[in-house]
């Protein structure tokens, strides 16, 4: 007999890494009262769309989804339908769907059902929802295909596992130790010959020490501790700016489909197309047509007419269609910038957003609207009387992880 080597398909294999998608995310849109909708909802289905032709143009075959699919647990039909137009595409064009909650949907009630569920339920073809740390495996052309899958850590799980204390806020290092563990757990739990990815929503640094990363004891690792084998690349969710976190296997995080604030005005937005074979990945970002961001700021102290102003300055940019923040700096006494007489005069803007500083070392009241994050955070560290003794330490922290998140 002679020996006939088994038939394998084509490698590499190509899929697309998708994360935070968002669906419902309502800042910095209108009502529509005819639809009973909010208009970011058009930008997150343009976005979308623009991926499943992405996916279908490529021949992809396997999309990730790395949480946060939907902003909040409890999506309106609308949300709903848009997110199942999607997948009708992709599932239609038999493509493998693999979808992991993030902390935006991942119900902290181990009995509650996620926004998921249902579809999971239907049976939908090629649709996998992963709600607990496992792998699932499908074959593509003859290939055996693993999706090693971590959705949002929660509280009880590294309780359970014996990396915390009920009651105590996980440190970083136990959250790193804890993640470890998963890691090692699923890689053995990958077919042997596998292809295999890992996915998982959360944070990732590139030390974690004993000191509180966030008051809240969020669930974040070194993304050295995710890069190992079997994985020929690590997709990750959470954080919404594209960045390499480490480079082999490439750990990467796609960003967010589309622009959540201002701190993205001048990132480009999109998902991240792989080619993967056992032991390597290559992979390049695509970009989405996300809606964009105009952050501007004006010094208006003493304009008798500031709105007048305020549009002649903004007309130097490019706004059409843009989410348009104006911080205007004026002084004590000073007409007010008022947005309802500047509206008007801009009317190819979708969206704007007035912050009024006053120059006279007053404050206005306390409104979060009024803040950088950073300044927000600093802010509420300030009036909290449990936080403010720690205030120093905290900003340092928050401070190098907005840096470390922008990629500096
Ligand atoms: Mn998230």
């Amino acid at each position: 007999m002679p020996i006939v080597a088994a038939k394998r398909g084509a490698l590499p294999i190509k899929i697309l890494h998708i994360a935070d998608l968002h669906i419902g995310d309502r800042r910095y849109g209108r009502f529509d009262p005819v639809r009973s909708v909010n208009t970011r909802l058009d930008d997150q289905r343009l976005c979308l769309n623009s991926l499943a032709d992405t996916a279908l143009k490529e021949r992809v075959r396997a999309v990730i989804l790395a949480g946060d699919i939907y902003h909040s647990r409890t999506p309106t039909p609308a949300e709903e339908d848009v997110f199942a137009e999607f997948i009708a595409r992709l599932s239609g064009a038999n493509i493998e769907i693999f979808a992991i909650t993030g902390n935006h949907e991942r119900p902290s009630n181990p009995g509650r059902a996620s926004p998921l569920t249902h579809i999971d339920t239907l049976r939908i073809p090629n649709f996998h929802l992963i709600n607990e740390p496992s792998v699932a495996t499908v074959i593509i052309d003859g290939e055996p295909f693993a999706v090693a899958a971590i959705p949002w850590p929660l509280r009880r799980e590294i309780v359970a596992a014996g990396f915390a204390q009920e009651g105590e806020t996980p440190s970083p290092v136990a959250w790193d130790a804890y993640i470890a563990s998963l890691v090692r757990r699923l890689a053995a739990e990958v077919p042997p010959d596998a292809i295999a990815i890992l996915t998982a929503h959360l944070w990732t640094v590139d030390v974690v020490t004993d000191s509180p990363f966030d008051p809240r004891g969020e669930p974040i690792c070194r993304a050295e501790t995710l890069a190992r084998s079997p994985f020929s690349y690590i997709a990750l969710g959470h954080i919404h700016k594209h960045r390499l976190s480490w480079p082999s296997p490439p750990v990467v995080y796609s960003g967010s489909i589309d622009r959540t604030d201002f701190s993205e005005a001048r990132i480009a937005k999109g998902a991240v197309v792989v080619e993967i074979d056992r032991q390597t990945a290559s992979w390049r970002f695509v970009e989405t047509p996300a809606r964009r961001f105009v952050d501007i700021e004006m010094n208006l102290e003493g304009f008798p007419q500031p709105a007048e102003s305020a549009a002649i300055m903004a007309r130097n940019y490019d706004l059409e269609g843009a989410i348009l923040r104006i911080t205007a700096t004026q002084a004590k006494g000073d007409t007010p910038l008022d947005g309802r007489r500047l509206r008007p005069k801009l009317p190819e803007v979708f969206f704007l957003r007035i912050v009024r500083k006053i120059e006279s070392g007053e404050r206005e009241p306390f409104s979060a609207r009024a803040f950088t994050p950073m300044g927000a955070l600093e802010e509420y560290i300030s009036r909290d009387k449990t936080l403010a003794p720690f205030k120093d330490r905290l900003m340092k922290l928050a401070r190098s992880l907005s840096e470390e998140v922008r990629g500096k």
